[in-house]
């Protein structure tokens, strides 16, 4: 046994193979929904899989979820009501709570199983789900947005990925035109918009684009470097009723004295500028 090697691997493609060294499983269940992994590894800590899908590891979280909160909120500081859609992990709550003008974020998450083993297993992101400002409900996201209506400054939708389980419907004009109901005048809505690089991705990832572009008024990417992901080069889409990423920029943030280990004023300016492969697929998109 002790010379028996462990490695988890994602395919990227089906030539492209991406594996991480396990030093063990900690623990593994399924739920109505998808089979959910924890397991410990040397170069990245601990990490949540679902359905052999890489969501997060401790070592690279912090990029992600700095990166779909403070964003937005660099934007309109004033944020008070917030929803967030899938992130059972609780990575993006931890960051909201960090807000003091924050007031109720409302967390819709499928599955329950996954935030009862991020509780226990992944205290890491899971941390601040107990704050007194979150809501927790379990149900279908697209579900619950349908029925909301100019209720929220800010939506941040950490789905998984489109082609599988729930994050499918997570990824529709349907449910992109009712954030844009959910949402007040000055509302923004953030989502993780897949990797640009190789082509299943970026083909989801147009498409993403294209429907957002038809709802919203404003509909820009910016990107963000990411180790375990595919390709390591990820992708979030920044919508608006008006705001812009970066006119609207509110020097406030600054004043906040939030101390981050990724996002920075400076690099929020620079991370919406794209590579030019990048551009030419959303304008065909
Ligand atoms: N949300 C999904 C990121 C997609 C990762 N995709 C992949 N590895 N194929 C991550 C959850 C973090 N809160």
């Amino acid at each position: 046994m002790e010379f028996m090697e462990l490695w988890y691997t994602e395919e990227h493609t089906d030539y492209v193979r991406f594996s991480i060294k396990v030093e063990k499983p900690v623990i593994s269940v399924k739920s109505e929904f998808q089979r959910i992994d924890v397991l410990d590894t040397y170069e990245f800590g601990r990490m949540l899989v679902v359905d052999g899908w890489l969501m997060l590891t401790e070592k690279d979280e912090f990029i992600y979820h700095e990166m779909i909160t403070h964003v937005p909120m660099a934007v309109n500081p004033e944020v008070r009501d917030v929803l967030v859609i899938g992130a059972g992990d609780g990575g993006v709550v931890r960051e909201l709570t960090r807000y003091d003008s924050i007031e109720r974020i409302d967390m819709v998450e499928i599955d329950k199983l996954v935030v009862d083993v991020c509780k226990e297993y992944l205290p890491q992101t899971s941390c601040k789900l107990d704050d007194p400002r979150v809501h927790i409900y379990y149900e279908d996201g697209i579900k619950f947005v349908a029925r909301k209506n100019n209720e929220y400054d800010l939506i941040i939708v950490d789905s998984t990925d489109p082609f599988f389980g729930p994050g499918e419907s997570l990824f529709t004009k349907e449910f992109y035109g009712n954030c844009f109901n959910a949402l007040k005048d000055s509302g923004i809505m953030v989502n993780q918009h897949e990797c640009p690089y190789y082509q299943d991705e970026a083909e989801y990832m147009q498409r993403a684009h294209k429907y957002i572009k038809s709802v919203f008024p404003v509909a820009k990417l910016y990107q963000a470097h990411i180790p375990t992901y595919a390709s390591g080069h990820w992708l979030f889409g920044f919508a608006s009723k008006g705001l812009d990423p970066i006119a609207d920029l509110n020097p406030k943030w600054e004043s906040l004295g939030l101390k981050t280990r990724y996002y920075n004023t400076e690099l929020h300016k620079g991370c919406f500028a794209l590579p030019n492969y990048v551009k030419e697929l959303l304008e065909k998109a």
